[in-house]
């Protein structure tokens, strides 16, 4: 049997280690038989994923750098990837940041740089690698971003991050409506919490993380590599018909009142 994605070139943004949700994305991805390329910020980031890569014996097709607050950058890491590869199949955009202080205590006391930093690199970074990922998207293609529940709901200490998911999940939104007609996909996996690097260090992960063991139907937390195959589904034939979609990979938290 052919695999899932035998053959596609998938784009891979926001490896930063070993407990990554991308990383988690990229094993998935591997399995079904996906080409893959990586683009990664820091120089630190870059050198575990080349160590993870070897371990994992997996042959990127490329590894660019881009850093998604500057335009020339994303437009050079896509110009690079043409290059390189040609044309692409799939893109999964699993980057966010915003600044340690705002993610405590309340969110009207959010600064304006604060505010614009993380609209700009958690949000704003869909539209603009969308828009550089279309032109080699010649046939047809699906991207994938990842979210969080507290675009939706008040999630105490998610403050500036919640308003910045709620402004990616609409963009998923508008950008599927203007991509539609060339046959490329925009999703999203709202995923439950997953102690990864950014978690690290940010008040609340914890209780936020025992509350899900407690309350959601299955009594557990989830995993990258549940992300990952939620992910691969978006990304592969199996969900066609999906679009504008925000799929909860939460061991059903979210239904929970
Ligand atoms: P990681 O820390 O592993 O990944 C975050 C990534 O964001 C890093 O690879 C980092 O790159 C990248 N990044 C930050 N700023 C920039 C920038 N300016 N340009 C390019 N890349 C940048 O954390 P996660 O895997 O947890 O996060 C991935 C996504 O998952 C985020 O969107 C997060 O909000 C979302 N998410 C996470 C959940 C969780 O509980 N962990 C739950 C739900 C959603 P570099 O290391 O090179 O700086
Ligand atoms: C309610 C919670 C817990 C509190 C909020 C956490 C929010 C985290 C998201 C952002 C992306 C974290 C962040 O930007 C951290 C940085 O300020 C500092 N870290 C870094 O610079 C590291 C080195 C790099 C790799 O990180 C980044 N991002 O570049 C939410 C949690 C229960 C769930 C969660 C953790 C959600 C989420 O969106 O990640």
């Amino acid at each position: 049997m052919t695999k899932l994605l035998e053959g596609k070139n998938i784009v891979v943004m926001g490896v930063a280690n070993e407990r990554s949700i991308a990383w988690g994305i990229t094993k998935s991805l591997h399995n079904a038989g996906a080409n893959l390329i990586f683009t990664n910020r820091q120089e630190r980031s870059y050198k575990k994923l080349v160590k993870l890569l070897d371990k994992h014996e997996i042959e990127p097709k490329a590894v660019v750098s881009c850093d998604v607050a500057s335009d020339e950058s994303v437009q050079e890491a896509f110009n690079e990837i043409k290059e390189k590869v040609g044309v692409i199949h799939g893109l999964v955009h699993s980057v966010a940041f915003a600044k340690r202080e705002e993610l405590q205590g309340e969110y009207v006391n959010t600064s304006r740089d604060g505010f614009l930093l993380a609209q700009e690199i958690s949000a704003y970074s869909l539209v603009s690698v969308t828009k550089a990922a279309q032109e080699l998207m010649t046939e047809g293609g699906s991207i994938v971003t990842q979210t969080y529940i507290g675009a939706e709901q008040v999630v105490p200490g998610y403050n500036v991050m919640g308003v910045a998911k709620a402004s990616l999940e609409a963009s998923v939104r508008y950008l599927a409506e203007d991509v539609g007609k060339r046959g490329i996909r925009v999703n999203a996996v709202s995923a439950g919490p997953i102690r990864t690097l950014s978690a690290k260090g940010v008040a609340n992960f914890n209780e936020k993380s025992h509350v899900v063991e407690e309350k959601a139907p299955l009594r557990r937390n989830i995993d990258q590599d549940e992300v990952g195959d939620a992910t691969l589904f978006f990304l592969s034939e199996l969900s066609r018909g999906i679009t504008g979609e925000v799929l909860h990979v939460d061991a059903g938290f979210n239904i929970i009142g």
